[in-house]
Formats: C-alpha cells, sequence, structure tokens
C-alpha cells in the first residue's frame, strides 16, 4: 500500500473538474503588513537615495556598512569568485552559459522596412533597453542558474548596462552567484537586497542610475516592491510558485517520473507536481516508487509537503483528455513521458515549456539545455511566453511618408478626423495636399 500523503484523483469523477480548478487555484495572501514595510521602504529611498539603502541594509542584512560605495563589488570579486570553482564547477557554468546564449541569440528581433510604390516607407526600428536592473535572491533560493537565465538575455539583446543586487545577510556571499555575474559580463554588482533594492533600481541613488527595467525573482517583499514601482520602470513579471505536469502512457520508469515530480516539489512546499497517466498500474509503480525514494531526499520535509498540499496523480482515459487537461492547466512545464511524445506537440497550445519524451527532463531545462528556465507559471502560460531576448528589446514606428504618399493619406486622413471631431488633426493633414 502506497503511503507518501498525495491526492489520487480519477478523472472520470463527475466531481473532477471543480477539485482540479481548485487545486490549480493560487493567489499569493495579501499582506498588510507587507504593504506597508514596501510603502515606508519606497518612499525612503525615492527621497533620501543611497543613505536610506545603507541603513536598511544595516538593518535587515546586519551588515555593518556606511557607504553605498562599500555595497558594490569590484569587478575583482567576481573575477575571483569564478576562479575560485573548481574546474568542474566552471567549464559546467561555461557551458551552461553558452548553450544558453546560442539558443538566446535565435531570439533576437531585427528592424524591418518595406516600401510602397509612392515611395513612402514603413519600418518598426529594434533597440535594446538602456540599462536592466537584475534581482537575485539570498539565501536558499540563491540560485546561479537563475543568474543565466536572466543576464544572458539582456546581453545578446544589447542591454547598455545591466546591474545586478544581491543581497548577502551576514556578509554570505554565494561564490557561484557572482561567478555566473562574471561569466555572464554583468557590469555591476551591489550587495543590497529586499524592497530597498528594487526602489535604488526603480528611482536611481547618487550611487546607482535608475534602471529602464527590473527581472528576477524575490520574496514577498521584492514581490511587491516590483509590483508598485510598474510603470516607472518595466518588470518582467511576479511569478508564482514553480509548476510541472508530467503526461504518461505508462511506458516510462516509475522511479524516473516519481523523481522527476520530486524535482518541482523540492523547490517550494507551493510548488505543483501533477501527474497526468493513462495506466492506473504505472500510476500505483508511481507511487510506490515515491513511498521508496522520498526517505533518500534531503529536501524530503519540504517535498512531502509540497506533494500534499498541491501534487496529484490523475488516472485519464485517454492522451486525448490528458491534452484537454494540459490546456486547462497551462502548466509552466510539460513534460511529455510517452512513447511517440512528437506526435502530441501539436494537441498542446498552453504550455510555458515542452519537454519531449523520456530523456527530455525539466533539470536539464532548469540548467543547461539551453531555453530559458523563467517561464509563465499560474496558467498564464494561456496568454505569455518564457523570457527572452524580446524582454529586453523594445520596438519603435518608423513613419517615412512621400510627398505621393501625402497625398493619398492626406485624404483619407481628413475624412476621418473630421468625423472624429478633430479639426486640427484634419488641417494638419490637409494642408499637405498640393491642390
Ligand atoms: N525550476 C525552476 C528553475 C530552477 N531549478 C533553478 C533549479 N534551479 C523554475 O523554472
Ligand atoms: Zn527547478
Amino acid at each position: 500500500m502506497s503511503q507518501t500523503p498525495i491526492r489520487r484523483l480519477d478523472a472520470r469523477d463527475p466531481e473532477f473538474l471543480p477539485t482540479l480548478d481548485a487545486l490549480l487555484a493560487f493567489e499569493a495572501e495579501a499582506d498588510e503588513r507587507i504593504d506597508a514595510a514596501v510603502t515606508e521602504i519606497l518612499r525612503a529611498v525615492r527621497n533620501v537615495g543611497d543613505a536610506a539603502v545603507v541603513e536598511y541594509t544595516r538593518r535587515f542584512d546586519a551588515l555593518d556598512v556606511h557607504s553605498m560605495a562599500s555595497l558594490e563589488l569590484p569587478k575583482s570579486d567576481l573575477r575571483a569568485a569564478l576562479d575560485g570553482l573548481s574546474v568542474e564547477q566552471r567549464d559546467a557554468l561555461r557551458t551552461a552559459a553558452d548553450r544558453v546564449r546560442v539558443y538566446h541569440e535565435r531570439q533576437r528581433s531585427e528592424s524591418w522596412e518595406y516600401a510602397e510604390a509612392d515611395g513612402t516607407r514603413l519600418g518598426q526600428k529594434v533597440t535594446p533597453l538602456d540599462r536592466v536592473g537584475l534581482y537575485v535572491p539570498g539565501g536558499r533560493a540563491s540560485y546561479p542558474s537563475s543568474v543565466l537565465m536572466n543576464a544572458i538575455p539582456a546581453k545578446v539583446a544589447g542591454v547598455g548596462e545591466l546591474i545586478m543586487v544581491v543581497p548577502t545577510p551576514r556578509g554570505e556571499r554565494n561564490p557561484l552567484v557572482l561567478a555566473a555575474a562574471a561569466i555572464t559580463g554583468v557590469d555591476r554588482v551591489f550587495t543590497i537586497g529586499g524592497a530597498q533594492a528594487v526602489a535604488a533600481l526603480a528611482y536611481g541613488t547618487q550611487t546607482i542610475a535608475q534602471v529602464d527595467k527590473i527581472v528576477g525573482p524575490g520574496n514577498a517583499f521584492v514581490a511587491e516592491a516590483k509590483r508598485r514601482v510598474f510603470g516607472t520602470v518595466g518588470i518582467d513579471m511576479v511569478a508564482g510558485p514553480s509548476e510541472v505536469l508530467i503526461l504518461s502512457d505508462g511506458s516510462g520508469h516509475a522511479d524516473w517520473v516519481a523523481m522527476d515530480l520530486f524535482a518541482q516539489a523540492e523547490h517550494d512546499e507551493l510548488a505543483q507536481s501533477i501527474l497526468l497517466c493513462t495506466d492506473a498500474n504505472f500510476i500505483d509503480a508511481v507511487h510506490d516508487a515515491i513511498d521508496r525514494l522520498l526517505p533518500t531526499m534531503p529536501r524530503r520535509e519540504t517535498i512531502a509537503k509540497s506533494l500534499a498540499n498541491r501534487g496529484a496523480l490523475i488516472r485519464v482515459d485517454s492522451l486525448e483528455q490528458a491534452c484537454a487537461l494540459a490546456n486547462r492547466i497551462a502548466p509552466e512545464h510539460l513534460e511529455l513521458s510517452l512513447e511517440n511524445a512528437e506526435a502530441w506537440i501539436d494537441h498542446i497550445r498552453h504550455a510555458g515549456a515542452i519537454f519531449v519524451g523520456h530523456w527530455a527532463v525539466e533539470a536539464l531545462g532548469d540548467y543547461c539545455a539551453g531555453p530559458n528556465h523563467v517561464l509563465p507559471t499560474m496558467r498564464s502560460a494561456r496568454f505569455s511566453s518564457p523570457l527572452g531576448t524580446y524582454d529586453f528589446q523594445k520596438r519603435t514606428s518608423i513613419v517615412n511618408i512621400s510627398a505621393a504618399g501625402a497625398q493619398h493619406l492626406g485624404r483619407i486622413a481628413s475624412i476621418l478626423a473630421h468625423g472624429e471631431g478633430l479639426q486640427a488633426h484634419a488641417r494638419s493633414a490637409e494642408m499637405r495636399l498640393k491642390v
């Protein structure tokens, strides 16, 4: 008998869909304490600048610092972190970075233009952002791989200056994070974090120039601060807990599937790991594998909580039904753990990333396959895309009208402007008409 608590559902159950929808629903709790703290911090940093950031950093991160300059890491520290890694780690980081770069170079958009017969030319000019801020969390959720995934598309896009902020509570630095900053060519690194770091990037201080966009994950304070400065600067997204959905026809190894579910669950108690499977015996085998493997996992407590909170093993009738459910779930990661996986790609419309076949496992995508691991969560794959080079480029329309073109277009504009009751519009178009 399987022991580990995880929901066992059957898609044929009349109550299945409401149960599934309840399982998918996730809303970050509104917390007035966080709102109030963020309001105060944003205001202080906006009004005072460096000194406020220094003061918050002393208080929250227990750092004995007195100036913003002492919170900036010299390039030599980044270099030293890279040099201090084992050859194995350095090579792995470099290889991952190279693969991510190659993939993201394909995403670069180019300017374009077309000409009309009368000489009018219309186009779109693509420009990288001038300055971007990259937030990197401290502590347990500080992932060097996320530095690669955020910094590389920015650099590939041609961003002018990339400023990274990473808190170092009690002075604890993560050498892999600093090495990743060195490899990707981050321009400046400040050891600050929290809402005060977001505020410094969004408003600028005496030492930190105001950025145009802030990307990267963070805790509830950081998420709230990003939400609040949106408009003053761009932001990437406010991501929810990580999710994996595995579609299985029973053709894989139960242990592999169990470990793939764990890999998601170990991120966070609120992470979501779901299996949809056509084969009841295989579901039992996966549950047995969970029981057997869970005690061997160092993060078993987090995994167990995550599986019990938001996990599910679901029996479905057919792969068609599984795909329909996958589209409803719109998962961040979708693994097609199927005999003939490629044939099913066309059935999937909504997923952040699709991993095709038994060898294409999410962990490879998290680190080094090449595509970005910053993906839409909380069903937002219905309307949004992975973080990419395009997120660090913007577009400007080019309207280059010839004298002949102005005759033709001036008449149309004039008619439409009169229809809108806008005389100045009409006359400004009409003045270009040669009678
Ligand atoms: N699965 C996470 C990314 C990650 N995993 C980083 C390990 N390190 C969100 O896609
Ligand atoms: Zn992961």
